[in-house]
């Protein structure tokens, strides 16, 4: 089945980049195509924004902060920077976490070295020296880790030599560490990450090889937690009686990182924002990765069914089957419910690295068809599938990133699995038509051939194609969300998730199915005209201008 464009993509293309000057329309251009799942055509993706055009697109310092760090507890952040990087980024993502019992849950809490005039013409050292000793002083944490921003790498200041001269100073044990993650670092959040995967695994990664048991012990990589996602899938593993290690970063702490070299399975959720400490850590400890979607009903259950053979243990094997049994039927229940009514209805995903890809899956779940999708800020591999890897250009901006030389550890490298058990299951994957070890097919794959994808939508470009096919829902963010609510559709935030979730699982998937149906069969938003709209029809009796 192909999507029904409205008009011819060329034609298409040109109604949607007309308004740029040529040389912005020809750069864009590379960045929208209509979709063909046989094969992925090449997509521009990880490119400096145009300046000038609005983008959905968030910082280094947001990547690095506010998403790979900012979901775990008990480890101070710290930002070294003016006091509006840390407003904008206090409890502004929906990180939910366990707030334990020792204390150390410092995630409601805004530390910053509120950088002034004065420290940016003379220095800011000094300000963070104090800052440290202060927050030692008063929550003695375990560990603080300090975020550039940008002022701080325009100035100079040196994170890493203050984290390592405070260490020293303080009395107490307490790991300090820095990221050079200034905002202007990379061309969006995505180098953020990187800087955070690579903090991590040089500074706290394999600090602690205590073996705390558990048959079958593995990492989520990439499960942040958002509205409570961890948790219901904290539960499903429960269930099978699979440990988790540690998660990065939802609903995570710092010792469970330091310890997180001793699961025997990576399960990789996010590729976009984590697939660094993946491969880190299979070539240091040989932990094999796997890519796996816990977002969708079906999709979970495929996921969870591949994790179960990788443990391949037939009673793990049949609790996998009566667990995934339990839980589909219960969302058979409200699918059906639904389906009536979502059927048929269009949606359009831009988000991030990942999610456009992963809430597909919930869509197609409840009969919807996806019109156009793309994300702000990911690498070709996200769209096309990890085999574009080795072509993928390597330009200044990514060169700007640190790429660590990691090497194998001999005290602690440990083969999990035998060379031919996982040829094995990767001949299984390939009959159950799964991903294979360490491979991730990107978006497109799995994409309605016709359907479009543009890579970091401008708001020119979403307001046209909202014009253009008015679309059921719009999936984006809050930066959008009112934008595209005066145009009279719902916007889903499925960063936030408006207040509502978890989404992941299968419970995840019942929250969500519910949710979309009420936005897309209560639509209020085309009913309430805006004040200054003259072609708009006349307010009906009830509705105050
Ligand atoms: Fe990964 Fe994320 Fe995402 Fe992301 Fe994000 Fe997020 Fe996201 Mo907002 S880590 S890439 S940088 S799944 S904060 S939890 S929702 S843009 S699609």
């Amino acid at each position: 089945m192909t999507t029904q464009n409205p008009i011819e993509s060329s034609s298409f293309k040109d109604d949607l980049l007309n308004i740029y000057p040529a040389k912005v329309a020809r750069k864009r251009a590379k960045s929208v195509l209509e979709n063909n799942p046989d094969v992925p055509e090449e997509i521009q993706a990880n490119v400096r924004t145009v300046p000038g055009i609005i983008t959905q697109r968030g910082c280094t310092y947001a990547g690095c902060k506010g998403v790979v760090l900012g979901p775990t507890r008990d480890i101070v952040n710290l930002v070294h920077g003016p006091i509006g990087c840390s407003f904008y980024a206090w409890l502004t993502r929906r990180n939910q976490t366990d707030a334990g019992t020792d204390g150390e849950n410092f995630i409601n809490y805004a530390f910053s070295t509120d950088l002034q005039d004065e420290n940016i013409v003379f220095g800011g050292e000094k300000k963070l020296k104090e800052a440290i000793r202060e927050i030692n002083q008063l929550f003695h944490p375990k560990a603080i880790g300090i975020f550039s921003t940008c002022p701080v790498g325009l100035i100079g200041d040196d994170v890493h030599s203050v984290a390592r001269d405070m260490e020293a100073e303080l009395e107490d044990k307490v790991n300090i560490f820095g990221f050079s993650c200034e905002g202007y670092k990379g061309v969006s959040q995505s180098a953020g990450h990187h800087i955070a995967n690579n903090g991590l695994f040089k500074h706290v990664i394999g600090l602690d090889d205590t073996d705390n048991g558990g048959k079958f012990k593995m990492n989520l990589l990439g499960e942040y937690n958002i509205g409570g996602d961890a948790f219901e899938l904290e539960r499903t593993f429960k269930d099978l009686g699979i440990t988790l290690v540690s998660s990065f970063s939802g609903n995570s702490t710092y010792d469970k990182f330091a310890n997180s070299h001793t699961a025997d399975l990576n399960a990789v959720m996010c590729h976009r924002s984590i697939n660094y400490v993946a491969e880190m850590m299979e070539k240091k400890y040989g932990i094999p990765w796997m890519k796996v979607n816990l977002i969708g009903a079906e999709a979970s259950a495929k996921s969870f069914r591949k994790i179960a053979k990788y443990f391949d243990d037939a009673e793990l094997t049949k609790l996998t089957e009566e667990i995934i049994e339990r839980e589909l039927a219960e969302v058979k229940k409200v699918r059906d419910e639904v389906l009536p009514r979502t059927k048929g209805k269009t949606a359009m995903l831009f988000v991030g690295g990942s999610r456009a890809h992963h809430y597909q899956e919930l869509f197609k779940e409840m009969g919807m068809t996806i019109v156009a999708a793309g994300y702000e800020f990911a690498h070709r591999d996200d769209y096309e599938g990890r085999r574009v890897l080795p072509t993928i250009k390597v330009d200044a901006d990514s060169r700007n990133i640190e790429e660590l030389k990691v090497t194998k550890d001999d005290a602690r490298f440990k083969p999990r699995k035998t060379e031919e058990f996982l040829h094995k299951l990767d001949e299984s994957f390939k009959e159950s038509g799964d991903e294979l070890m360490s491979d991730y097919r990107g978006m497109m794959s799995e994409m309605q051939k016709g359907a479009l994808v543009i890579d970091d939508l401008s708001h020119r470009e979403m307001e046209r194609l909202i014009e253009i096919y008015h679309p059921d829902v719009f999936c984006a963010g809050i930066k959008e969300k009112y934008a595209v609510q005066k145009m009279g559709i719902p916007l889903k935030q499925l960063h936030s998730y408006d207040y509502g979730g978890p989404y992941a699982g299968f419970r995840g998937a019942i929250n969500f199915y519910r949710d979309i149906d009420r936005m897309v069969n209560s639509n209020v938003w085309h009913l309430i005209p805006a004040p200054w709209d003259k072609t708009a029809p006349t307010l009906t009796a009830g509705f105050v201008a």
